[in-house]
């Protein structure tokens, strides 16, 4: 990872600082972005500075920089015009996040910041509360105390875990909600408060209940990039196997590319409402696995159910993979079983195409193509780097 010169001890953003800011000179629109480091932050990032905006991102602090997915757009605190800026915070702090919006006085808060991992919310459920659910309290307080109703727009990152357990097919905004986890239930009350912050005080603040949505940039441990990591370490001959939990969930997977411009959209229409963002297509996560295998060149076909349900090498097609017909490439492994799980999510984004004239542009195959593609990348220096005595990988999942 490159190294960088760091972030401002205190803001740059607002009067305070002595330079202006671009949205001072221009008087453009201003967005603060909580959760700028994690997959969706870096993408809506991107897309508002296309847009003109001066961006503003909440960071937690680290003991090693985390920023690698905004480096690209970073820009050094020196600089003249800045149209990027990090604050430091942490959602489960209230004085900071009101002293982060007084400072930036933001047109529109994307609230994306989370413990965003289903299964690990079964590990930390406290702590997935205070900051998934207490943290959008915070920031509603922050914009009523500051008094900004008028002033500022809210997206909250709501989710397709609100409903859980398969209550109709598909969901839709008017579909009931029933969680199936911690996480589930802390993003429960973050739509609730929106919804109630919305009706009791007017402010514009609205959910979007968006499902799956993966890219490159997704992180490592969630089911998709998993996969597409471990296909591209299994055909360069880095691993050999990939264990996974239950091969029988069906997702809908969607671009995190194309959902961000539906959090944008939806904080430009006249009223506040409240949207799913779905592609409406459902996969199981076998398919998944055959999908990003195929993509590498290696035929999966899967054999046996449950945990003994196994991946095995059909066919090789793909000159560089260093794999054999007959081995077993994936495995199950009940560690990743839930407690609760949630089988089946199939949204319908027919409110999102009719209001927002939003509809999700890339298929599953086009989006596998591209994880794949780019973890191949990576590990092809991975491998340079090893045949040069050097490097390892790190696995935590
Ligand atoms: P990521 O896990 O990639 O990113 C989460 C972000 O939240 C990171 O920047 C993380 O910081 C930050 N964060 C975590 N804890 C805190 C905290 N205590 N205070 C401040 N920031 C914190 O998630 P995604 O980008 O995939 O998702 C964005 C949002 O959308 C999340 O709220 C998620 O729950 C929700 N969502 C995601 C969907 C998806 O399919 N991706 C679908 C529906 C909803 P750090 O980098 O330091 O960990
Ligand atoms: P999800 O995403 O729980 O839907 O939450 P994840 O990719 O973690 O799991 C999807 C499905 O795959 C199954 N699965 C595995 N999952 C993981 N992580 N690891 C495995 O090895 C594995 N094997 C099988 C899971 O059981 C599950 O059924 C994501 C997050 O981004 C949330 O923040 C967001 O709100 C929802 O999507 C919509």
């Amino acid at each position: 990872m490159a190294p960088k010169l760091g972030f401002p001890g205190r803001s740059r953003a607002t009067g305070t600082s002595q330079t202006p800011t671009f949205a001072q000179i221009t008087g453009m629109k201003k967005a603060l972005i909580t959760g700028i480091t994690g997959q969706d932050g870096a993408y809506l990032a991107e897309l508002l500075l296309d847009k003109g905006y001066e961006v503003h991102g909440i960071k937690r602090r680290t003991s090693l920089i985390n920023t690698q997915r905004i480096d690209h757009i970073y820009q050094d605190p020196h600089e003249r015009n800045l149209r990027f800026i990090l604050h430091y915070g942490d959602l489960t702090d209230s004085t900071n996040v009101i002293r982060i919006i007084q400072q930036v006085q933001p047109d529109e808060i994307y609230n994306l910041g989370a413990m965003s991992h289903v299964q690990v919310s079964f590990d930390e459920p406290e702590y997935v509360a205070n900051v998934d659910a207490v943290g959008t309290l915070r920031i509603l307080e922050a914009i009523r105390i500051l008094g900004l109703e008028k002033k500022t727009r809210l997206y909250q990152a709501s989710t397709s875990e609100l409903y859980g357990k398969v209550q109709e097919i598909p969901q839709k905004e008017t579909t009931p909600f029933y969680p199936r986890s911690p996480y589930g239930v802390a993003k429960l009350y973050g739509y609730w408060i929106t919804v109630n912050y919305r009706e009791a005080y007017g402010l514009y603040a609205c959910n979007g209940i968006l499902f799956n949505h993966e890219s490159p940039l997704r992180g490592e441990t969630f089911v998709t990039r998993k996969i597409t990591r471990g296909v591209a370490e299994i055909a360069l001959g880095l691993k050999k196997k990939l264990y996974l939990g239950n091969l029988d969930a069906q997702r809908d997977w969607g671009h995190a590319r194309d959902y961000v411009e539906a959090m944008w959209l939806m904080l430009q229409q006249e009223e506040a409402e409240d949207f799913v963002i779905a592609t409406g297509v459902t996969t199981p996560v076998r398919r998944f696995v055959e999908m990003a295998f195929a993509e590498a060149g290696i035929i999966v076909r899967f054999e046996g159910s449950g945990e003994a349900e196994k991946g095995i090498v059909a066919a090789v097609t793909g000159a560089e993979a260093r794999v054999q017909v007959g081995d077993v490439v994936v495995e199950v492994d009940s560690r990743y079983f839930r407690p609760t799980e949630v089988d089946l999510l199939i949204g319908d984004p027919v409110k999102a195409k009719e209001k927002l004239g939003w509809t999700a542009k890339t298929p599953l195959g086009e989006l596998v193509r591209e994880m794949v593609q780019s973890d191949l990348q990576h590990f092809q220096k991975e491998v340079l780097l090893r045949e040069s005595g050097f490097g390892a990988t790190n696995q935590f999942e």
